[in-house]
């Protein structure tokens, strides 16, 4: 039995310990902590400067430049112990999340502002200034500051980013924590979540600069002063390791901040169609079953999860033999049915001898120690359990391997939860400790240490060893990875869901800025459960979901055990239509959706992004988390609060064209858009140029030899668009195995011209659709007046559904070619 004094569930704890309150007192976010200020020492240099504190210490803070449009500032020094000497060192650890100088290469053009200085005690750049250094027994303190001409600081800083986070998409006003958690209840003023990225993304007057600071360790962003021009961040280690990126913009900023931590792979095609999850489906037969539900349903589909009661007593990397007896058939009959398997893998290895994860894991001494060398055994759902020290390589690589139960079954991709790591074992309410005790040690590649420092690090270096699985086990596939937790740089690895939501309308609204947040911290591909994780969804609210769902990077539907069924046909014939119809929607749109991931893996690009990515100047679109760019041409306005059948809308500056009806209206403007439950208020940009096809069932189908180029022009008749395409499964497209086309059109004349030519794509028939617009509105037929049916009734017997792409109508002009690289005049 472990000695766990604060964690009242711990092992030894009596039910009484459970519930006394006082150990389930949330913990004080900050912590209250006395600072103490350094001052400049006797010596500076231009790139360093020595600090010194009152005990006479001294640390240095230096700057240089990193890479092109980042510079780096670091405070190291000596941490003073509570006995008063020395501890921790003026050796930074090693990053996790930022590549070597060396690696990093986005293709973007070399920035052109203001270097920052170092002067005394603080690093200037523009406008911003960082310093302020503080420290105190258990934190380092720094602020990052506006300062104008006048006194008065400006008033007007914005900050976005912090990865994934309850809240709005503007993130000022509150105290920000960085301590990855396992929260199920994602109530509005729950912090932290599962993720942490010390990333923020901030325009101070018309300036935009970004800041990570990596430092894994627990960190507060404390953004209540943001209206006059201060951040202020709390470190719990011992040493600052800031990057200030610069660029002409927020889209510049965050390609560098992604560069920085790395540029995700390029997923395989697969993973971009639709997803189908619960918790759990039970058995072979089940699962099955429902995989054959979608066909005999005419729903596209690509893929179905297995949650954890596909194992053997929650072992992970075992098969239950009696639900599952025969994992190889059923993954062989899926595939028939051209579906493939993503298995959940938890860290927490069940204490079993008899169980050989766990007896070899023991045997090479593979999992974290207890300070006194002891293992640790905490409790999740195989109950007692010990986890593995993902930060050792030999770890990981073993970790890998035992992957090969999974996909030597023919299991395709991995679903990594409980990362964090959850441990049952800590206060169950207020879960910042819901995780494993801070004292287990950890070998951190040679940099030993304790999980205060570990603890963020723990999901990506679990997501590192099933990236490895994948090199290892199926090194021809790029593989699909998606976690729960994270820390910056994750993306290289996986992508993230966003954890338990619930079959709230709050929590479809608050999707939208989680995802949009998470991609200016470097995650391209992000998703929710769609129709909520926790309770039932109503018809309506899995309509709407549904429909939005088909506009995230990530498409999954996912419910909890217990509640009712979420798969699409569980709902009547009308949400059926529905979701068939979105599912078809997002379909068509492959081509278009993986050229986005194409320039997400090549150049950092968000895949969802805010409006204020291409209006940077619109302060109108700062607040904006309902809206948002879908790529570059889409712009979607989901319907997120019940009965509306209308929804407000602000179309940025330039011309925009209605999806569904060809209505062109000139931007800024606001309107209230027609939004019966069939239709998810969208939009295109003019000046768009949108590559597509024609929906299959799933994407081993053979496709249409017909792509579909659909030209939206701008005011000035111009528009242009890009198509990237590969084999969608395979590495050969980092050795130029693809094909980039540049799509551009004006003066009645289509011009196809190819980029790189290193892939055959397989269409060979190109059908251009013109769209000329129409500046009358129709009727909308969202009025409850009228012939038209009731716009939400989803029992009514007819249901009109939206035509896509305004369904070729008058507006449209037709035109066929061959499809190949050349000039061809539409008239
Ligand atoms: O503590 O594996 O977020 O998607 O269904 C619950 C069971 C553990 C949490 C995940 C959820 C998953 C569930 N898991």
């Amino acid at each position: 039995m472990q000695d766990r004094p604060n964690r009242p569930g711990g092992a030894g704890a009596t039910h009484a310990d459970f519930f006394n309150i006082e150990n389930l007192k949330p913990p004080e976010k900050p912590p209250q902590r006395s600072f103490i200020p350094f001052e400049a020492g006797d010596e500076e240099g231009g790139e360093e400067s020595l600090l010194t504190c009152a005990d006479g210490r001294t640390w240095k803070l230096s700057l240089g430049p990193y890479c092109e449009g980042v510079w780096r500032i670091r405070l190291a020094g000596a941490m003073p112990a509570d006995d008063g000497t020395s501890q921790g060192s003026r050796h930074i650890p090693s990053s996790w999340a930022v590549l070597p100088p060396d690696d990093i290469d986005a293709g973007m053009p070399a920035y052109e502002g203001a270097a920052p200085i170092l002067d005394g005690t603080e690093v200037r750049s523009g406008n911003c200034f960082i310093g302020d250094w503080k420290y105190s027994e258990s934190a380092l303190r720094f602020s990052m500051r506006i300062r104008t001409g006048s006194r008065r600081a400006s008033g007007n800083m914005r900050v976005f980013g912090l990865g994934e986070k309850m809240g709005l998409l503007e993130r000022s006003g509150r105290v920000w924590e960085m301590w990855n958690t396992d929260e199920p209840v994602q109530t509005p003023t729950q912090d932290p979540l599962y993720v942490s990225i010390p990333f923020v993304l901030c325009r101070m007057d018309m300036q935009w600069f970004g800041l990570f600071v990596d430092n894994p360790a627990r960190q507060y962003w404390d953004t209540r002063d943001c209206e006059r021009g201060k951040i202020t961040v709390d470190a719990e280690d011992g040493y600052l390791d800031i990057y200030l990126v610069r660029g002409d913009g927020p889209r510049e900023i965050v390609r560098r901040y992604t560069a920085l931590t790395g540029l995700p792979p390029l997923p395989p095609l697969w993973s971009l169609g639709y997803h189908q999850s619960r918790y759990s489906y039970m058995n072979q037969q089940e699962v099955v079953d429902t995989a054959a539900q979608f066909r005999a349903n005419d729903l596209p589909a690509d893929v179905i999860h297995l949650d954890i009661d596909y194992m053997d007593g929650y072992r992970v990397f075992t098969w239950d033999p009696e639900r599952f007896p025969e994992p190889e058939t059923m993954c062989r009959e899926l595939h028939a049915m051209g579906f493939r398997v993503v298995t959940i893998v938890d860290p927490g290895v069940k204490c079993d001898r008899d169980y050989s994860v766990y007896s070899e894991g023991e045997k090479k001494g593979f999992f974290c120690l207890l300070p006194d060398g002891t293992v640790y055994r905490g409790s999740v759902w195989p109950g007692t359990a010990s986890f593995p020290d993902f930060s050792r390589k030999d770890v990981r690589t073993w970790w890998a391997e035992q992957h090969v139960e999974l996909f030597s079954a023919g299991v395709a991709g991995i679903w990594n939860d409980m990362n964090e790591p959850a441990d049952f074992t800590g206060n169950p309410v207020y879960r910042p400790d819901f995780t494993v005790p801070d004292e287990l040690q950890v070998q951190n590649e040679g940099e030993p240490g304790d999980f205060r420092r570990f603890h963020n690090l723990y999901g990506s270096a679990m997501n590192a060893a099933a990236r490895e699985a994948f090199e290892i086990h199926r090194p021809e596939e790029r593989g699909f990875i998606i976690s729960r937790a994270g820390y910056a740089g994750v993306q290289r690895f996986a992508g993230i869901w966003t954890g338990d939501n619930t079959s709230w309308w709050e929590h479809l609204a608050a999707e939208i800025p989680m995802i949009l947040n998470l991609g200016i911290s470097g995650i391209a591909l992000t998703g929710a459960d769609v129709g909520g994780f926790q309770e039932d969804a109503s018809a309506q609210l899995y309509a709407r979901w549904f429909a939005f769902g088909a506009f995230t990077p990530y498409f999954r539907n996912h419910t909890e055990k217990g509640t009712a069924a979420h798969e699409p046909w569980t709902f009547g014939a009308q949400t059926l239509e529905i979701a068939r119809h979105y599912l078809r929607l997002r379909y068509a749109l492959l081509p278009y959706l993986y050229t986005a991931f194409y320039q997400a893996s090549s150049a950092g690009e968000p895949v969802v992004k805010p409006l204020l990515f291409e209006w940077p100047d619109d302060q109108r679109l700062e607040t904006m988390d309902n809206q948002y760019l879908f790529g570059d041409a889409f712009m979607v306005a989901p319907v997120v609060r019940p009965n509306k059948i209308r929804r407000d809308v602000y179309l940025p500056e330039g011309r925009w064209y209605g999806f569904w009806d060809d209505t062109v209206e000139e931007g800024e403007t606001d309107l209230l858009a027609p939004a019966p439950i069939t239709r998810l208020p969208l939009w295109v940009r003019g000046g768009s140029i949108i590559p597509h096809e024609e929906p299959r069932l799933h994407t081993d189908e053979a496709r249409s030899s017909v792509l579909l180029v659909d030209i939206y022009p701008d005011s000035t008749g111009a528009a242009e668009g890009l198509l990237y395409a590969d084999d969608e499964e395979g590495w050969e497209y980092r050795s130029g195995v693809y094909c980039l086309l540049r799509f551009s059109y004006s003066m009645n004349t289509l011009t196809i011209e190819m980029k790189h030519r290193g892939f055959h794509p397989q269409w060979d028939t190109l059908e251009v659709h013109l769209h000329r617009g129409s500046h009358r509105r129709p009727e909308d037929g969202s009025s409850r007046s009228g012939s038209t049916a009731d716009p939400l009734r989803l029992d009514s017997d007819h249901m009109e559904l939206p035509r896509p792409f305004a369904g070729g109508g008058a507006g449209v002009s037709t035109f066929s070619y061959p499809f190949k690289a050349g000039s061809m005049r539409l008239d």
